[in-house]
């Protein structure tokens, strides 16, 4: 018997997710994605713009992601990961799959597991990984993607705290990785904004700007 599509996914869920349903929600069948992305890219030549459906356990310990395509679904592996967004980090026209994950790769800096990046590429129609970090430079808070400077590529604007000091980082992809282009201290208050190059910090917004040469928060 053919599965619904929403009966199946909510099942991978379930299964998958342990912990992402409570005795007294919903229904499996009424599960929600967490939040859908709309990537670009490409499949046998032609593009696919799926709305790739993001799925996160309560706990943001585990996922995945899911779309729909004539007619049928395409799923993919439970990561252990905590947020999923699309952008074009390498600048090749077609937007990758940045997952913030969770590592267990010993870090004398680190909590094991600690927070890092995966950025993911569609091929073959599946994904494929381009980078699967084990860490960033400095301990990893949270992150968002944004074409700072307008050229198509987007950056990597991250928080990360070291002990008591915080700082934002700006993140280049070098072809292999990412590396730090440039850096503010922050207050370890601060969170992202809703604009994708700005931070709220202590109840004011500081932005991505670029000042003699160099990129900075202001
Ligand atoms: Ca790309
Ligand atoms: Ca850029």
């Amino acid at each position: 018997m053919k599965m619904p599509i929403a009966s199946a996914v909510a099942a991978i869920m379930a299964v998958a997710l342990g912990g992402g349903l409570a005795r007294g929600d919903e229904p499996p069948t009424k599960v929600e994605p967490d939040s859908v992305l709309y990537p670009r890219w490409q499949s046998a030549n032609a593009s696919l713009t799926p709305a790739l459906e993001v799925f996160l356990a309560r706990d943001a310990r585990r996922g995945f992601v899911s779309f729909a395509r004539d007619g049928r679904r395409w799923t993919s592996p439970i990561f252990t990961m905590w947020k999923a967004t699309v952008a074009d980090v390498n600048g090749d026209g077609e937007d990758e799959l940045v997952l913030g994950m969770w590592s267990r790769a010993r870090r004398h800096d680190e909590s094991s597991p600690h927070r890092t990046v995966w950025v993911m590429a569609w091929a073959d129609d599946r994904l494929v990984p381009l980078w699967r970090g084990s860490a960033l430079s400095l301990p990893l808070v949270d992150f968002q993607l944004a074409d700072v400077d307008g050229d198509g590529t987007f950056e990597l604007l991250a928080i990360e705290s070291a002990g008591e000091r915080c700082r934002w980082a700006l993140y280049r992809w070098n072809g292999f990785g990412f590396w730090v282009d440039a850096q503010t201290a922050l207050s370890c208050e601060a969170h992202l904004s809703s604009r994708s190059h700005c931070v709220m910090e202590l109840g004011k917004e500081r932005c991505a700007t670029h000042v003699d040469g160099h990129w900075m928060l202001q």
